[in-house]
């Protein structure tokens, strides 16, 4: 017998908001065309790679008289790459839309993401099932993965399967990656007159899947509400304490967007910013003495304690570290076999310093040797570093530390500096979706089924005015090659859904930078508390400040 916590049993029942265009019956929503679109960027380059569905409209639904018949339909869906709050209601919202429209169609959720799909591993959704994971997190109702799609044989398993199972449409819920294999592959089945469509729905806790289309990816709010609640924690106890440094890593693979909501909600001492640090070409020993200016200034207060923010990313964009980075990458690829035939830790390292260009080797030898160790650990299958197994919050303490010895040697710091590590990653990616992800989720999903029904490929479901109550959000669908520019990815130029990163001239970036300054130095900190689910809607229902202050014209 499954436990089933209150909380759970209450959110089985949480009847998640819907704009009100889509409150209607589903004989009353009607889908109106935009004009052609274009590319982000690259047009010449993307209409030529997307002959089939280039140039679509952006399409929203409204109310009024359908004409059409809603036969019964099969739908495939997957979940793709990091668990974000809100994936099943996703689910939940295009198995409700779907059902209503006809009670025969059917669900089928591929298991375990792409790989899934490949080996046609697979469960019908059905209603007993749907209802045991509403408004909950996770995505453990049909598991996520991070395979991906990319050659001709694999699309080609792809359309087979979904073929055998007669399906109408699939649902690739994911990140900007996965949404980028959705567009190829709404492509590549009308290439081949398979008439199954393709949609994908925006998720990622990065909050770096958006634009002016895509107002948030799906699970940023929640996620970045549930780290804010963790930090304010930890603040008021480093006041209380009043002993302790605390050094808090928190997720987003590449943006720093996280960070700088959770800075926004709670006011730390210091927080970094990736896109900034870059912007500024900002050394490692620039990044930690910022860190440690703070902490000196706030000694000679006699505060020996604070909080510092790091952005997961961060390593990736200190100049010098991207460089090294860059360099590790082709090494361990072009040597492969050379270097993984070395088995001892020392003489691994040994040899890495005895491959990289002078620079690089001397960036790497005055890294701590965890660092060292974990800069050379296995990349993604996207062959990314994995940022998240970098110990960067206890980098930047050491060097902190060494920076504040010297300062004491000199006779200009005189305080007491004791630092603590924390990362806040896979604890706030399954946590119960907000209000707002659950209704967020549920609209995305339900949409996702009206753009099927209307016999559209090659679009995200999009909402749109999320500042505003559910009620009046507006839904629609945007072309995914909209989305697109082409990218160098591998020594090779592909077309990619653009990566949003913090704007350093966008409001929430701006705003932070106005009050920053005061929190090094004053004890500011706010403390959002818990997420609440029930209560007055100021309390429950609102978004994240970075969507407020983006949306805030
Ligand atoms: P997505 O971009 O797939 O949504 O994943 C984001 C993320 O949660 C990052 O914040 C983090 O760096 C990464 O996933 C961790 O990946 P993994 O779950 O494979 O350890």
């Amino acid at each position: 017998m499954k436990s089933i916590t209150p909380l759970q049993k209450a959110r089985y029942e949480y009847q998640p908001k819907l704009p009100t265009a889509l409150q209607q019956d589903i004989k009353h929503i009607i889908a109106v065309r935009g004009s052609a679109t274009e590319s982000f960027a690259d047009q010449q380059e993307i209409k030529q790679l997307f002959t089939h569905t280039y140039g679509q409209p952006i399409v929203s639904f409204e109310a009024g008289v359908s004409a059409m018949n809603f036969e019964a339909i099969k739908v495939g869906v997957i979940l793709s790459g990091g668990q974000a709050p809100g994936g099943h209601n996703v689910i939940a919202g295009l198995f409700d839309g779907i059902k209503r429209a006809n009670a025969g169609s059917k669900l089928y959720g591929f298991l375990g993401g792409p790989s899934g799909l490949l080996e046609a591993n697979y469960i019908e959704i059905t209603s007993d099932l749907m209802d045991e994971y509403r408004n909950t997190g996770g995505f453990d109702m049909i598991q996520s993965g991070r395979t991906k799609l990319e050659s001709t044989e694999q699309f080609d398993r792809v359309l087979e399967n979904a073929k055998l199972l007669q399906l109408n449409a699939l649902v690739v819920i994911g990140g900007d990656d996965s949404n980028t294999n959705g567009a190829v592959l709404a492509e590549y089945f009308k290439s081949k007159n398979s008439p199954i469509q393709v949609i994908g729905c925006p998720k990622t806790i990065d909050g770096d899947l958006k634009n002016q289309f895509i107002e948030t990816s799906f699970g940023f709010d929640t996620a970045a509400k549930t780290y804010a609640e963790l930090i304010g924690n930890i603040a008021r106890d480093a006041s209380s304490a009043r002993k302790y440094w605390h050094f808090i890593k928190l997720m987003g693979r590449s943006a720093s967007h996280i960070a700088l909501e959770c800075a926004l909600q709670t006011h730390p001492n210091v927080c970094l910013i990736s896109e900034e640090v870059e912007t500024k070409k900002m050394t490692l020993a620039s990044v930690v003495e910022e860190i440690a200016q703070s902490v000196m200034k706030r000694a000679e207060k006699g505060w020996n304690f604070g909080v510092v923010l790091i952005p997961e990313g961060l390593i990736e964009f200190i100049p010098e570290i991207k460089q090294l980075i860059a360099e590790l990458n082709d090494l361990v690829s072009e040597k492969s076999s050379e270097f993984s035939i070395i088995t001892d830790i020392d003489e691994k390292i040994h040899w890495i310093k005895n491959h990289l260009e002078a620079e690089s080797t001397a960036v790497y030898a005055s890294l701590p040797k965890e660092i060292q160790l974990q800069l050379i650990l296995d990349r993604d299958p996207h062959g990314n570093v994995q940022v998240s197994l970098i110990e960067t919050d206890k980098l930047l303490a050491s060097m902190v530390s060494s920076y504040l010895e010297k300062a004491h040697r000199e006779g200009l710091y005189k305080g007491k500096f004791s630092p603590l590590g924390h990362f806040f990653g896979y604890e706030g990616r399954c946590a119960f979706p907000s209000n707002f992800d659950a209704d967020y989720c549920y609209s995305l999903g339900y949409t996702s089924f009206l753009l099927i029904a209307n016999g559209l490929t090659g679009y995200i479901s999009s909402l749109r005015e999320l500042q505003r109550p559910a009620s009046e959000w507006i839904a629609g669908g945007i072309p995914l090659t909209m989305m697109m520019n082409m990218e160098k990815r591998h020594g090779e130029r592909k077309p990619v859904i653009r990566k949003a990163l913090v704007d350093l001239n966008g409001k929430p970036f701006q705003h932070f930078v106005r009050i920053r300054e005061r929190w090094a130095v004053e004890n500011d900190y706010a403390y959002p508390g818990a997420i609440q689910y029930y209560g007055p809607t100021e309390v429950c229902d609102q978004g994240t400040l970075t969507l407020s202050l983006e949306k805030n014209r």
